[in-house]
């Protein structure tokens, strides 16, 4: 029986899946929401997760296994508080956790954890990625080796206070007639414990080849970067935040340009909508959450997921979240 468009597991509340297939099973990184009872605010106070949860299916109609906990903030020295939205890497035998989380000082940075094992449990390194801040970091492994790590979310994933360069809490919001603040990438180091390069800002450009503005909220990034190839091509997809859509544009290199191409994901029931896309025994899927477990409490979600298919020239159709 396909468990698509229904609540993964229901025994925790499981938000911004990241899917892989490893070893022929397919794994998911979620964050893993709190019960907790509390106001919704736009600096998402109400996300106060404290450790992750690694989800696996044997494969796409099989039951999806809760394998416990992989990695708890207590065991992270950097950690203060509101451990979010992860991803995983693979290299040479091992598995890298990617993790955004605030440090003592309130600021969001991404740490990274490994482990020989791709549920875990994942031992992290004492401190932060130097150079990383903001949130929601995703890895693509290209197919040459080389790992890409983007990441970046606006409001309460602080990327607005990176403008300079450094931290600053007062930092101005851009005008709304400029251009958009663009997500990060940066090379990874061949351990993938640090930046090689970068980070830099990614563009993604209008029709015309002209940035996408502050105010084109219905196709600026704001947060929940994902990054996949099809046929050649880099698809970086994420979320537009306030109007709720998954959308993507399509490149020919890692770090961009990229160019709008259309929406992924309409609304779903919830504040917030985040993705992943994976490949598996030839047909393409889009993990993503919810709030149906809770009927609509904002941190308190669940992951999904559905098929996506491709048209004849590259472009995605897309996807009604509660229509077949
Ligand atoms: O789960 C906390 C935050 O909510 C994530 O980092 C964002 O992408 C949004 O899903």
């Amino acid at each position: 029986m396909s468990k698509q468009r229904k609540p993964l597991v229901t025994n925790i509340f499981t938000a911004d899946p990241s899917a892989h297939v490893f070893d022929g099973k397919i794994y998911i990184y979620p964050s893993h929401d709190l019960a907790h009872e509390c106001e919704d605010n736009d600096n998402g106070d109400q996300y106060a997760m404290e450790d992750y949860h690694i989800l696996s299916m044997d494969d796409i109609d099989a039951p999806c296994v809760d394998n416990g906990e992989a990695l708890h903030m207590k065991d992270v020295p950097w950690v203060d508080k509101q451990m979010w939205a992860p991803d995983v890497a693979y290299k040479n035998g091992t598995y890298y956790l990617y993790f955004p989380a605030r440090d003592k000082k309130g600021e969001f940075h991404i740490g990274v954890a490994t482990s020989k094992n791709p549920v875990g449990p994942f031992k992290a390194e004492e401190n932060y990625i130097p150079g990383s801040y903001s949130i929601d970091p995703c890895v693509l492994m290209d197919d040459d080796g080389t790992g890409y790590i983007y990441f970046g979310g606006l409001w309460g994933g602080q990327l607005e206070k990176w403008q300079s360069g450094s931290f600053n809490p007062n930092e101005p919001d851009p005008d709304v007639n400029g251009p958009a603040i663009g997500p990060r990438v940066a090379t990874l180091s061949d351990d993938m414990l640090t930046f090689k390069e970068g980070p830099s800002e990614i563009q993604i450009l209008d029709e015309n080849g002209e940035p996408l503005k502050a105010s084109d909220e219905d196709r600026r990034y704001f947060e929940g970067p994902w990054m996949h190839k099809y046929n050649g091509k880099y698809y970086f997809s994420y979320s537009t935040g306030t109007t709720h859509y998954i959308v993507y544009a399509v490149g020919d290199s890692p770090k961009g340009p990229f160019t709008y191409k259309g929406r992924i994901l309409e609304p779903v029931l919830g504040w917030t909508t985040h993705h992943s896309i994976v490949e598996y025994q030839g047909k393409w899927y889009l993990f993503y959450h919810d709030c149906e477990l809770s009927n609509g409490v904002n941190h308190k979600r669940c992951v999904k997921f559905t098929e996506l298919k491709y048209n004849e020239d590259g472009t995605i159709q897309t996807i009604k979240p509660y229509e077949e």
